[in-house]
């Protein structure tokens, strides 16, 4: 941690409290600080770190894509396609490998650098991947780099997916651990550890964030970025999540959360893992022009692209290049929206 950093913290909270505390890179008061901020100096301190490692104007174009829709039997409180929520969103088989290869030439030609594939599975089954390697290596083959996020991970099944070439799996802690079981009770928050494990040591990139905007306390919101913070490496990528409610779901009708607390949990994302792309993730639908390129102030450098996230909208092709064209922002290949024969 930097020492310029850590000079603006009140000097109780720059002296751990216990061995746990000492042995974490920022403990949870440090990030709090962070937050607690005037918002002129945090986001300042963002533009910094963000610099010293990348590019500030340029931007990582993600696609998603959802290759098992609805139908799970987990309670998560935010996800229209839990089954036990009546949402609309109806249950479908896993999509064939052609239908899934031809999202992934359409995205690569309207300029993704990187196709995620998403399954609403609490778990992939042994045979689900036998389906899920051969998607992973078509898309490979393509050029573009790989994610897929299929819930828990047993043992063997994380190397399965390495051979197949995958380069991220996605599994976000979603909340601080004392949250956390506000949100989900069918699996436990050290499930979710273990998955990462699994992922990490197989030797795939790890890509883990959360979700902001679901009733949390801006305490709770510096504990999900510390836990991502102290992990050991930290997450390559980092999707941060603005709760996209969805009626039906019982967090469905919440006040919103404050645009500008939404671009401070970027900021501190950002300071806290320097290295990580920091994605603006759901949510960007619901969004002002403003808060999105507040956001990219505050050290946001990758976005979802396309015109859906898994169930619910995500901005039109069309106005996210507009949108960074307005910003002098450009794709990691400098090319974005290609207009394409697939049209
Ligand atoms: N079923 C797998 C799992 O839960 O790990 C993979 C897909 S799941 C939809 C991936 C992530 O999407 C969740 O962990 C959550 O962070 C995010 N997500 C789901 N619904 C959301 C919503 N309504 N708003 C914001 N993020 C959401
Ligand atoms: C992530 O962190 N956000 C994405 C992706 N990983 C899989 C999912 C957002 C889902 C938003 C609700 C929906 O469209 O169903
Ligand atoms: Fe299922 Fe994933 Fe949605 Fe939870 S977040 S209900 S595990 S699809």
């Amino acid at each position: 941690m930097s020492t310029q950093v850590l000079e603006f913290y009140p000097a109780a909270s720059a002296v751990p409290a216990s061995p746990a505390a000492a042995a974490s890179r920022w403990p949870v008061e440090q990030v709090a600080a962070l937050f607690a901020l005037p918002f002129n100096e945090l986001i300042y301190r963002a533009q910094q770190a963000h610099r010293e490692h990348f590019d500030p104007n340029e931007v990582e174009l993600a696609t998603l894509l959802s290759i098992k829709t609805g139908g799970c039997a987990e309670d998560c409180g935010y996800c229209p396609q839990a089954a036990r929520y009546d949402t609309g969103v109806e249950a479908q088989k896993i999509l064939p490998l052609e239908t899934v290869l031809a999202h992934a030439r359409e995205a690569k030609a309207h300029g993704a650098t990187r196709f995620c594939m998403g399954a609403a599975w609490r778990e992939p089954k042994d045979r689900d991947l036998d389906q899920i390697e051969d998607m992973v290596r078509g898309v490979k083959d393509m050029g573009l780099e790989t994610c897929v996020t299929l819930g828990m991970l047993a043992e063997g099944q994380a190397a399965r997916l390495k051979g197949a070439g995958l380069d991220y799996y996605n599994h976000n802690i979603d909340t601080a651990p004392e949250f956390y079981n506000n949100v989900i009770t069918t699996r436990d928050y050290q499930d979710r550890i273990d998955t990462l494990g699994r992922v990490r040591d197989a030797g795939i990139k790890v890509c883990c964030g959360g979700i902001v905007g679901m009733g949390e306390s801006r305490l709770q919101r510096a504990g999900l970025v510390a836990q991502l913070a102290n992990m050991d490496p930290y997450p390559e990528s980092v999707p941060v999540n603005h709760l996209v409610q969805v009626e039906g779901t019982p967090l469905h009708g919440l006040d919103p959360l404050d645009p500008l607390e939404f671009v401070r949990t970027i900021a501190v994302a950002r300071i806290t893992m320097p290295k990580a792309r920091v994605r603006l993730s759901a949510g960007r639908r619901q969004m002002s022009e403003a808060v999105q390129a507040l956001c990219f102030m505050a050290g946001a450098n990758s976005i979802f692209y396309g015109d859906k996230l898994l169930t619910t909208g995500n901005p039109e092709v069309d106005a996210d290049a507009a949108l960074l064209d307005k910003l002098g922002m450009h794709s990691r290949t400098g090319h974005v929206d290609a207009r394409c024969e697939l049209e």
